[in-house]
């Protein structure tokens, strides 16, 4: 494999598509030596053939607003790769929504659901639809156009849709309810349901909480851990929550969280009450995080900024992507930051990584510690297979380990001679490996 000669035929083809170009090329320069060991790989394209999506849905989703206008938005599903499993991945609604993006996404989660050790294909799909100020009406309204759409494209065995950026446990219910009119099927067509329907405990706090198991693994390794460690946030929705949750557990403080408005600084920590308050603000669709600071004492808000100017041990992006870039990295190295472990997809930028690694500081890819939100969903997948539901601590229990094996892999093919844990070579050879073995395994398909 030829790396620049790839990535040129394919912008050439793909004209503008930034941050699928960015996942695509990642994984390429970590995979490219382990590639070349083996002739198979070159022989059979397995590259070519697993850069290119196996198929992109695109349809119009029509909706009616409260005040009886009519809106049209763009819907898409983009079906990565089902080598080993049914395809699976999140949407999101969002206005920034397009192609570019959800291939990203699509790509990255074939290795990430290749780490977590179930069985699950890589998909993404969403819409550019902004649900920010909509009413409970309008968005199950426009849940419902989506879904008219999309439901002859999924199933239990074929794709399983689940939440991202602007799709929660409403949005989920919404959705499912279409789904389940259309086909007059009651079947686990998509994950993080309702806990009364077929959801699974734990998978609300699934992401947030092994983002955090992941860096106390990481952390591990150099005899460390959370307790009295301060850690900055960023963002402060579904994934930020559980992060936050799970830090205070374990013994840390976090002392910021970021909307687009952006970042409020709690010297005292975000916990108790003012977690309960994130999920207020959240759920009242206003897309800021300001009034947190006039909610509570001693909380400074930061216009126009992001958290990463102040001085932590640890650093969870948990926003969106390309949140975090080389200055921001600058920033938290000169400040002392041990780890950044990232929450959200792909949120640093290549240039912020690369210091990250210069810096020897401990980094981790979110195809490996974001992993335990579709872990779960895969979690979710099993039960509803078995029509049984686990206990809490059950689900927890697995979620711990599954990022624990998720780590293992990371060191297994990361490490390097002097020691330093490359986590974004070892997360996409460890997630390549088992993909691509399957797909020489059924011929050229
Ligand atoms: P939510 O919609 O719950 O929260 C997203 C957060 O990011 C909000 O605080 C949001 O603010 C902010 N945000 C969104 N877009 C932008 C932007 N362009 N600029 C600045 N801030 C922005 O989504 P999740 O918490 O579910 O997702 C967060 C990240 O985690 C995403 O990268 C997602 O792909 C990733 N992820 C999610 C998983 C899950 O299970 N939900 C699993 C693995 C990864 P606002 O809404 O006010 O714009
Ligand atoms: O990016 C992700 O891994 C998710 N949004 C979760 C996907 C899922 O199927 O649970």
């Amino acid at each position: 494999m030829n790396v620049e000669k790839i990535m040129s035929e394919l912008t050439k083809k793909h004209p503008g598509e930034v941050e699928y170009l960015q996942a695509v090329r990642e994984v390429l320069e970590s995979i490219e030596d382990v590639y070349n060991e083996n002739p198979q790989f070159e022989s059979a394209r397995i590259i070519e053939r697993l850069v290119e999506p196996d198929r992109i849905i695109a349809f119009k989703v029509p909706w009616v607003d409260d005040e009886g206008d009519v809106h049209v938005n763009l819907g898409y599903r983009v079906q990565f790769n089902n080598a080993i499993g049914p395809y699976k991945g999140g949407l999101r609604f969002h206005p920034s929504v397009n192609l570019s993006i959800l291939k990203f996404l699509g790509f990255e989660q074939i290795f990430k659901n290749s780490l977590t050790t179930l069985p699950m294909g890589g998909a993404k799909g969403g819409s550019d639809f902004n649900p920010k100020g909509r009413s409970n009406a309008e968005i199950m309204r426009f849940c419902q156009s989506f879904m008219l759409e999309l439901w002859r494209h999924i199933g239990p065995e074929i794709d399983v849709p689940a939440g991202d950026i602007g799709v929660g446990g409403r949005e989920i219910g919404y959705l499912y309810g279409m789904y389940k009119k259309l086909t007059t099927e009651h079947t686990g067509v998509l994950t993080g349901k309702g806990i009364n329907w077929g959801g699974s405990l734990i998978r609300p706090e699934a992401t947030g909480f092994g983002v955090v198991y992941f860096a106390s693994e990481m952390l591990a390794t150099r005899g460390e851990s959370l307790k009295g460690k301060t850690v900055a946030v960023s963002g402060f929705g579904n994934v930020a929550w559980g992060a936050v949750t799970k830090v205070n557990e374990l013994g840390g403080k976090v002392v910021t969280l970021s909307g687009p408005d952006g970042y409020i600084y709690d010297p005292e920590g975000v916990s108790g009450k003012k977690i309960d308050y994130m999920l207020e603000l959240r759920a009242s669709n206003q897309d800021i995080v300001k009034p947190y600071a006039s909610e509570f004492e001693g909380v400074e808000f930061h216009e126009g900024k992001r958290p990463w100017e102040v001085k932590v041990d640890i650093a969870l992006p948990c926003a969106t992507q390309n949140e975090l870039d080389a200055r921001d990295a600058e920033s938290l190295v000169k400040n002392g930051c041990i780890c950044v472990c990232e929450g959200a997809n792909m949120p640093c930028t290549p240039e912020a990584v690369e210091i990250f690694q210069k810096n020897g500081l401990l980094f981790a890819p979110g195809k490996a510690a974001n992993a335990g939100g579709v872990a779960t969903s895969g979690l979710e997948m099993s039960q509803n297979s078995m029509k049984l539901s686990w206990g809490r601590e059950e689900v927890d229990s697995r979620l711990r380990e599954i990022m624990h094996n998720i780590h293992e892999q990371c060191v297994k093919y990361g490490k390097k001679p002097d020691g330093y844990i490359d986590y974004v070579k070892g997360a996409n050879v460890a997630g390549f490996l088992k993909v691509a073995h399957a797909m020489l395994d059924m011929g050229v398909v």
